[in-house]
């Protein structure tokens, strides 16, 4: 899979694009991520990105021309799947994850400041996306939010693919509670049943655990 980055904070990536899941996808040749640099497509010697937004409020807009003109600047841009971060897109969840996973090519537009003139939402970009409701410095972690979500659905990522089926958001239930060694750590027990080597116990105890915590922490969850 094919990813470009647009930003005008491209040092941003380097650290979390090198680092486990994401690191590994691309040392096996399953993710070619290119981030560029906005202010490349600017034509002024400051390498102005932004104005004052028509109708007077708060804050500064990005202008259209640089991110027309960095979207074009990729190759095969026509047929990439072009996602504006917004805080005004559609949430961003498993399903959408998957969706976008199946494509073979993605443009990921960063924005900053209060946000970037509509016409490129609504005369460049696909699709506007959101990754939660709650309001980000910018588009760059949500970009890097939606990149991992996407990577770890693609073939050949994940070694161990049964980690995918039992997945929280695909049984439409929160994970269960989990344990690991020693069996008592500062007076804490692992619970009986897990060590009691009765599968079918174990397992009605996850199922239970599972909804208990669904009920408690994401009622919206059950509803559906
Ligand atoms: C892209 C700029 C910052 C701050 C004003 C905020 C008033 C934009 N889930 C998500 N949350 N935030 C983003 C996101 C934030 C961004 C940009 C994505 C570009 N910013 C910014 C304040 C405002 N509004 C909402 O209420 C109305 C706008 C995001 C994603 N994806």
């Amino acid at each position: 899979m094919r990813v470009d980055v647009v930003t005008i904070f491209p040092e941003y990536f380097s650290g979390p694009l090198d680092a486990g899941l994401l690191g590994k996808a691309r040392a096996k040749g399953l993710l070619d991520i290119r981030v560029r640099d906005l202010r490349v497509h600017t034509t002024d010697k400051h390498r102005t990105v932004d104005d004052e937004p028509f109708g007077g409020g708060p804050g500064m807009v990005m202008m259209a021309q640089p991110w027309f003109e960095a979207v074009e600047a990729v190759d095969g841009w026509e047929r990439a799947r072009r996602v504006l971060l917004t805080p005004a897109g559609r949430r961003l969840d498993q399903g959408l994850g998957e969706q976008l996973s199946a494509e073979a090519h993605l443009i990921l537009m960063c924005g900053r400041y209060e946000g970037i003139d509509e016409r490129v939402a609504t005369g460049l970009a696909t699709d506007e996306i959101s990754i939660g409701d709650y309001v980000l410095a910018g588009g760059e972690s949500a970009a890097l939010v939606l990149i991992e979500v996407v990577t770890r659905l693609r073939e050949g990522v994940i070694g161990e693919p049964e980690s995918l089926v039992e997945e929280s958001f695909t049984t439409g239930l929160l994970d269960y509670p989990h344990y690991t060694r020693p069996a008592e750590f500062r007076g804490m027990r692992v619970p009986d049943v897990l060590v009691s080597g009765d599968h079918a116990a174990i397992e009605r105890w996850r199922r239970e655990e599972a909804l208990r915590r669904t009920k408690a922490r994401r009622p919206d969850l059950l509803e559906r």
